[in-house]
Formats: C-alpha cells, sequence, structure tokens
C-alpha cells in the first residue's frame, strides 16, 4: 500500500505544473499584494483539489491535462483564501507549518489577500464556460454554509450527526466534488461518468473529513506536522466527540464536557484514551470506511484505467493514513 506522499511523488509533474500556474496567476504589479499572495501559496499545502481536477479531467477526457491547469489552479486559490479567512476567525498562528498571514501582515492585509485569490479564482473557473463558473461559484457558497453552520454550533452538546454531517458535506465533500463535476464539464463527457466521477469525489471529500477529525484526537503532533485536539480547544462538536458524549459514563463524559468549555487543564485527563475506550474512534473509521466504499462503488462502472487507479488508491490511502499518522 503506498503512503500519501508516495501517491504524491507519483504526481510531481503535475505539482509542479499547478504550481507554476498559480503563480502566473497571481501576478499582480502591486509589489505587497504579489508578496502576500506568494507567501500564501508557497506554504505549500498537498494540493490535493487540483490534483483531483487533473485526474478527473484526463479520466473525462483522455486529453492533455495542460488544458485543465487553470481550472485546477482555481480551485485551489479559493481553497487557500478560505483557509486565509479561516485562520483570521481561529485566530491560529501556524498553516502548512509557516506563521499565519494575518499574523505575519496583519488582519486587514489578509481579508483583502484571500479576497483577491478569490477574485482570480473565479477569472481562472470563468475561461471553462458558464457551467462550471457556476459550478464553482456554488462550491464557495457551500464553504461559506458550512463554516457559518459549524460556527453557530460551537460548544453545542446536543449537536446531532446529521447536523455535524451536514457541516462536513460542506466545508469538505462538495469543494471535492466540484473539482471533480467541473473538470468533466470542462472535458464535455457524458452525463453518466459526470455523475460517477462527482459521486466519487463527494464521497472521497466525506471520509477524507471524518479522517481528519479521527486524526484531530488520535493523530501523533510530530508525524501530522500540526497540533492536535485542536477541535475540542475550539468547541467544535465533530463525530467522535458526538458519540462520546452519547455513550460514556457520566463523571468522564462530564469531564469531556468541561475539556469542550476550556476549564480542563492540559494533562488532567487523558482525552485519546477516553476516546478509544468509549468506542468513539471506531465507530468513527467505521463511517469514514462506509464512505470510501460509496466512493469506490461509485466508480466501478467506468472501467479501468491509470487514472482510475490513481483515484482507487487514493482512496485507499484517505482511510488507511490513519495507522500511518497515529
Ligand atoms: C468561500 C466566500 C467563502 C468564504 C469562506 C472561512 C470560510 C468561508 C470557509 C472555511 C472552510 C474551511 C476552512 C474548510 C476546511 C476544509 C479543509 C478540509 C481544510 C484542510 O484541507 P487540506 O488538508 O489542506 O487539503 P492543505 O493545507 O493540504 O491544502
Amino acid at each position: 500500500m503506498k503512503s500519501f506522499l508516495e501517491w504524491e511523488l507519483s504526481l510531481s509533474e503535475k505539482i509542479e505544473d499547478v504550481n507554476k500556474r498559480l503563480h502566473e496567476s497571481i501576478y499582480t504589479e502591486e509589489d505587497a499584494l504579489l508578496r502576500m499572495a506568494k507567501y500564501t501559496l508557497e506554504a505549500g499545502g498537498k494540493r490535493f483539489r487540483p490534483l483531483l481536477t487533473i485526474i478527473a479531467y484526463r479520466i473525462a477526457s483522455g486529453k492533455d491535462y495542460h488544458d485543465i491547469l487553470d481550472l485546477a489552479a482555481g480551485y485551489e486559490l479559493i481553497h487557500t483564501a478560505s483557509l486565509i479567512h479561516d485562520d483570521i476567525i481561529d485566530k491560529s498562528d501556524l498553516r502548512r507549518g509557516r506563521e499565519t498571514l494575518h499574523v505575519k501582515d496583519g488582519i486587514d492585509n489578509a481579508i483583502v489577500v484571500g479576497d483577491y485569490l478569490f477574485a482570480k479564482a473565479y477569472e481562472l473557473g470563468s475561461r471553462y464556460g458558464a457551467v462550471v463558473s457556476k459550478i464553482m461559484a456554488d462550491a464557495s457558497s457551500r464553504l461559506a454554509e458550512g463554516q457559518i453552520l459549524e460556527a453557530e454550533n460551537l460548544g453545542n452538546l446536543e449537536l446531532t450527526e446529521e447536523t455535524y454531517l451536514r457541516i462536513i458535506s460542506r466545508k469538505t465533500a462538495f469543494f471535492f466534488a466540484a473539482c471533480a463535476e467541473g473538470a468533466a464539464v470542462a472535458a464535455n463527457c457524458d452525463v453518466l461518468l459526470r455523475k460517477s466521477l462527482t459521486d466519487f469525489a463527494y464521497n472521497l471529500g466525506m471520509a477524507f473529513q471524518v479522517t481528519d477529525d479521527i486524526l484531530d484526537i488520535v493523530g501523533n503532533e510530530a508525524v501530522l506536522g500540526k497540533p492536535v485536539l485542536v477541535d475540542i480547544k475550539h468547541s467544535a462538536i465533530t463525530l467522535p466527540i458526538i458519540y462520546a458524549l452519547k455513550n460514556s459514563q457520566e463523571n468522564k463524559r462530564i469531564m469531556l464536557e468541561q475539556s469542550l468549555k476550556g476549564k480542563v487543564q492540559d494533562g488532567d485527563f487523558d482525552l485519546k484514551a477516553y476516546f478509544l475506550e468509549t468506542g468513539s474512534i471506531d465507530y468513527s473509521f467505521r463511517m469514514a470506511r462506509g464512505y470510501i466504499t460509496r466512493a469506490v462503488d461509485a466508480l466501478k462502472n467506468t472501467g479501468t484505467s491509470p487514472d482510475i487507479d490513481l483515484l482507487m488508491e487514493l482512496a485507499l490511502i484517505v482511510i488507511e493514513r490513519i495507522e500511518e499518522l497515529a
């Protein structure tokens, strides 16, 4: 089984092309704006969304992937812009291993850089016509919906699984789906293939977010390269938390509630051991695996090709990365 890094390494040429297009697309004569936009893009990131766009395009058309680089870059710009704004909202100091833009250059500038990247993204998307532009714009609207829904429910101990799934669908899964669907439309493929690719990406996105929420609890900070237990610190109620709140002894549930309210000191309560004990990690893992099964099923009638194999590998990596990163 390949690791995520090995999977990415096999696509390094495409990642370099995406990075090149990203740099070309953010050009402005205003030096300060260019410097700040570059700073965020150069911090890296997995480039998941542009890769999904490129692979879906090749499956949908078999044509030269260079034709879809503008769209792939456009999606990465929207993703990056939303992360800049998200870091301001969450008051985060670190992103992709670097100081966040608002810490470095101030909140006012960071808001504008985010807006600038959004604008550039829609310009790139518009090169593929009205349908693709709408798919891209709708994906952004979903991000905003997910963000607000999440904010409304911070610290809501009554949050249902249904609302949690609604939040992650909007923050992650619809965006993944838009990458595949935009590429399919740009390739002018038939409706059935367009639906298969979109369904694959949606379910992959759901699994990706659930596994992210699991890793926030069981992940190894050094291997992950980012802090863990951040959701609890921010009172963000995720699937393992919903399950644990419903399925633990009262004294332990009270400790979790207190942790979510920021009233427990680090080290006073072994949260990781507690979550494992309640079965919430197993439960969430089964849910993520269910989404991966749906993703793989969505592609089962599309035949075989090296690009389909790449998507299938990615689906397995998303679920298996938990073992690698825990
Ligand atoms: C789009 C108008 C508009 C507003 C944005 C702030 C906001 C509203 C939305 C934030 C949405 C958000 C933070 C979603 C998180 C999605 C997610 C899974 C982020 C992590 O993605 P990775 O792991 O990150 O692909 P890298 O760094 O690898 O790119």
